[in-house]
């Protein structure tokens, strides 16, 4: 071990330490921008400055090593001033919009300004020449803002693979941008909000599209349900100052109620539909010699990755829509009948913790009811918004129920919000269908967690089904990859886009990080344990929307409303 000394407390870390980690250890807040730990280590913002003795000079210490009998001062007069220097020089050029921006309160700048205790800006930097891009249907970026981090292009490159973005130009021309300027909502983006996660301003942020929600529930002549992804409800509400991973499923459907939504349904109830799609089709490949490893379809930022990167495993892709957009489809078709209420009246909104949800929805293939399916995906973080404007109180809400038939679910559709959920979701039904047996222990824990890569294989009715689990789309290379290079052989695969599946989503509250995922994805698997059913085949809404309209799982009707095909 290495042993130095801080603020006089001697601290002892192993070699390679870097001095803001040791501080860490020893209860010293050194601030921080531009470093995302393991991701974005560069020391570029000049924040985290230190004195060390005898060095010429103040060192960053987030890329400074602890060495053997060092001596840190990390509040001098010196350290203080020229942090607070720094910060200044770096809001030279930030717009002053603090009032109006949708990170007001939230965002990093403004806290280390008050930290750093910033009481004025002395200089004025030459503004940013570049617009703000609002090209992409999910995801609004305004150079303006950015502070040039990188802490986005290093989730980008490195978390996700995509590298949809870097920093381009030199010099007071710098910009974080796609290749050659070109507007995200043309390059290989893949919508999935990483980087507006990360993200210390509003420099990159969810495209707001709370005004159409606030006029549809104004508009009298409107029939407006929402749907609530399984991942929302341990989540939202750190919005409103709650422990992640509490679960507040009842006061999420109360809050939606007095914002005026006529039916508060839930996507767990097409999470369930989804597993009877998907395990038939998965059944059916196995039967009758079909394209394998099917892979699942329902994280629309993985359905543009996999159309960029791997066009030629498009045939592996499940062909169902996911749960939002077959939740879409059925509440202008069957829900519409069921209920005698024009479709055309019927606006389908959707409270996602994801950014990709709101480019899914617009699709043209998501139309098949004869409407737009799915008229507006808000976030997590939009919803939040919009409860306070409501000025609803919504940690003292009572718990209220789902409406029928759209609201009935199971723990099966609630786990779809943890990476290894839809693969354990399928495998307790295909499990008991398969076999005709009942299963002694629900839990496939091998799936469960957030190993990048998960493997399991389980025994059905002599057959050993082979499994993989990938989140976070740098892991999904890896799958793919193996794949590809017959290094694994599978026959089925869940991939989610996001890091820790839908509850580590773009358009979840912030911040996040790998202790909060594991608390939230705790939470799912406690709401689940809490279900009286945790099998989707024994959903009885779903039972009976097969008696009433759809007929079998595969049949035509399902055809033509819950699947679609990708085509390089
Ligand atoms: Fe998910 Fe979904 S589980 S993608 O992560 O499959 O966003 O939460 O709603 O559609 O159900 C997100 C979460 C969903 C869908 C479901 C799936």
């Amino acid at each position: 071990l290495v042993t130095l000394t801080i603020d006089g407390q001697q601290v002892q870390v192993p070699p390679g330490t870097t001095i803001l980690a040791a501080a860490r250890q020893a209860g010293i807040r050194i601030p921080t921008l531009c470093y995302l730990e393991e991701l974005n280590v560069i020391g570029a913002c000049r924040l985290c400055l230190v004195q060390v003795e005898g060095a010429r000079a103040l060192v960053a210490a987030c890329v400074t090593r602890a060495a053997e009998g060092m001596v840190v001062h990390t509040s001098t007069p010196a350290v203080r001033h020229a942090r607070r220097l720094n910060l200044e020089l770096i809001m030279s050029n930030h717009p002053r919009e603090c009032l109006t921006c949708l990170r007001n309160t939230s965002c990093e700048l403004q806290q280390l300004a008050a930290e750093l205790g910033v009481g004025e800006i002395r200089f004025q930097g030459e503004v940013s020449p570049y617009e703000v891009d609002d090209s992409s249907p999910a995801i609004i970026r305004d150079p303006r803002k950015c502070v040039l981090c990188r802490r986005c292009v290093a989730v980008c490159e490195k978390v996700q693979g995509v590298s949809a973005i870097a920093v381009q130009e030199r010099g007071f021309d710098t910009v974080v941008a796609p290749a050659f300027l070109a507007p995200l909502g043309e390059v290989n983006c893949v919508n999935c909000g990483q980087c507006s996660l990360v993200c210390p301003t509003a420099a990159i942020h969810e495209r707001d599209e709370t005004e159409k929600v606030w006029a549809a529930l104004a508009d009298p002549q409107m029939h407006v349900v929402v749907q609530t992804a399984p991942a929302v409800r341990v989540s939202i509400g750190e919005m409103f100052g709650l422990e992640p991973g509490s679960i507040v499923t009842g006061k999420l459907v109360a809050a939606l109620r007095r914002l005026g939504f006529d039916k508060v349904f839930d996507t767990d109830f097409t999470a369930d539909l989804t597993i009877m799609e998907e395990g038939s089709e998965l059944i059916h490949r196995l039967q009758n010699g079909g394209r394998l490893p099917l892979i699942t379809s329902c994280s629309p930022g993985w359905i543009k990755f996999i159309e960029h990167f791997y066009p030629s495993l498009l045939p592996n892709l499940s062909t169902c829509k996911s749960p939002q957009q077959m939740f879409g489809a059925l509440a202008k078709t069957y829900y519409a009948q069921k209920e005698g209420i024009d479709p055309a009246r019927i606006f389908v909104v959707s409270i996602m913790p994801c950014t990709a949800k709101k480019y899914e929805a617009g699709r043209p293939e998501m139309n098949s009811s004869g409407y737009r399916d799915v008229d507006v995906v808000l976030t997590t973080r939009e919803l939040g918004r919009m409860l306070k404007q409501a000025g609803i109180d919504f940690d003292s809400l009572p718990e209220e129920d789902y409406d029928a038939p759209l609201g009935i679910s199971t723990g099966a559709g609630v786990i779809f919000g943890a990476t290894g959920g839809v693969m354990e979701a399928a495998l307790r039904t295909a499990y008991e269908l398969v076999t005709g047996a009942t299963l002694v222990s629900l839990d496939f824990e091998e799936v469960r967690g957030l190993e990048g890569v998960k493997e399991a294989s389980v025994n059905l009715a002599g057959t050993e089904l082979k499994v993989a689990v990938a989140h976070g789309l740098g892991n999904a290379r890896k799958v793919l990859d193996a794949v590809v290079n017959r290094e694994r052989e599978y026959h089925f695969i869940e991939i989610m886009c996001c890091p820790g599946g839908c509850i580590g989503g773009g358009g979840q509250p912030l911040p996040v990080d790998n202790e909060i995922r594991a608390r939230r994805i705790a939470a799912i698997y406690q709401a689940d344990r809490q279900m009286p059913l945790r099998k989707s085949h024994e959903n009885p809404a779903v039972q009976a929307l097969y008696r009433e309209f759809l007929g079998e799982p595969l049949g035509r009707r399902s055809h033509e409303l819950l699947h679609t095909h990708y085509t390089p």
